[in-house]
């Protein structure tokens, strides 16, 4: 097979999982790190790591996604709730469907999620490219380009199939700067960190407990932006420093109980020439294969791992099993 590219783009990990890898770092859930993540399993309690998926409500926070539109299926003309199917039978049938908005709530971003237009060929000319050298419409599909194919290489199915499990590492950014805005640089996840006692192996999946998901629970779906956009820490993608970071600790997984993960203020400004907009979502998606979790809800977990001096758990979180599909609602169970 003719190899996808002859350039990889600065600080990637393009090639180093194989030439046709689709997996970036979760190949790091190893047996080894699952075996981990059990290790850390003491009490056998569950948390439910999703909100509810018809959150943050209304429109959303993104205007291209909307809340999940559910109805019963049709059965020979009639709406299949509290439906007998085969009367006289005594039977009763309940049976829907779902007009699902995949990344509106709770959600994995599989790699497919944000590409770059980048010179992988080495022609002189940037292509569309997604991590490891995919390309927009040859693996990656739609948009103009014909009947929506979707996510043919990349996609949401291929971290189903993983069946995403590991030892997980909840960093509590509540904690150290509160409720109102901060953008997190290097510098302040380090301190918070060290204060916390947390420690970040190569593989270990990441979470981020900033509070955002508790507010918008808490706007009982009536999701007041501004404020939402207001709240709580952020990391700051803009701190060169904190991309080091990402790279060199390893992690398999960047989670966050927010919208994005980093502070999305670079995109109401004017476009950056030739830059990204979303520096972590290049670098993990793109550069490094690294899945980002967003509107996680980390609350009731947050306080039980601060109670008991704990920030290891075991997380499992398989996206649904979705051909050619880029984002997935996800329900992420915790086992401490
Ligand atoms: C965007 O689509 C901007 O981001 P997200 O990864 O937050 O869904």
């Amino acid at each position: 097979m003719e190899r996808r590219w002859i350039r990889r783009p600065e600080g990637s990990n393009w090639g180093e999982f194989g030439d046709d890898d689709e997996l970036g770092r979760l190949n790091l859930l190893t047996p080894e790190k699952v075996r981990q993540g059990i290790a850390e399993v003491r009490e056998g309690k569950t948390f439910c790591l999703s909100l509810p998926l018809d959150y943050p409500g209304g429109a959303g926070i993104f205007p291209m996604r909307h809340a999940p539109e559910i109805e019963p299926t049709v059965l020979d003309g009639k709406n299949a709730f509290n439906l007998p199917p085969r009367p006289p039978s005594s039977d009763i049938l309940n049976d829907d469907v779902v007009r699902l908005c995949l990344q509106y709530s709770t959600q994995w971003d599989s790699l497919c999620h944000i590409g770059s237009n980048f010179d992988a060929d080495g022609d002189g000319k940037a292509e569309t490219v997604f991590y490891n050298g995919y390309r927009a419409g040859e693996h990656v599909v739609g948009g103009g380009q014909g009947p929506h194919v979707g996510a043919l290489k990349l996609g949401i199915d291929k971290m189903a199939a993983k069946a995403i499990q590991g030892r997980a590492v909840l960093i509590d950014l509540k904690a150290h700067f509160g409720e109102a805005l901060h953008e997190v640089s290097y510098a302040d996840l380090a301190a918070a960190m060290k204060k916390d006692k947390v420690v970040v192996e190569p593989g270990d999946m990441v979470c981020l407990y900033t509070g955002l998901a508790d507010l918008i629970l808490s706007m009982n779906k009536n999701p007041d932006a501004q404020k939402i956009v207001s709240s709580c820490a952020v990391l700051d993608g803009t701190d060169p420093k904190l991309l080091s970071w990402i790279r060199e600790s390893g992690l398999s997984a960047l989670i966050a109980d927010n919208i994005a993960v980093e502070s999305l203020k670079g995109m109401s400004g004017p476009p950056p020439d030739g830059a990204t907009h979303m520096p972590i979502h290049e670098l993990c998606l793109f550069k490094l294969g690294v899945p980002l979790g967003e509107l996680w809800h980390f609350g009731p977990l947050a306080a039980w791992l601060r109670a008991h001096k704990r920030s290891r758990f075991l997380l499992t979180a398989p996206p649904l099993y979705l051909p050619r599909a880029v984002g997935s609602p996800v329900t992420p169970v915790a086992t401490v």
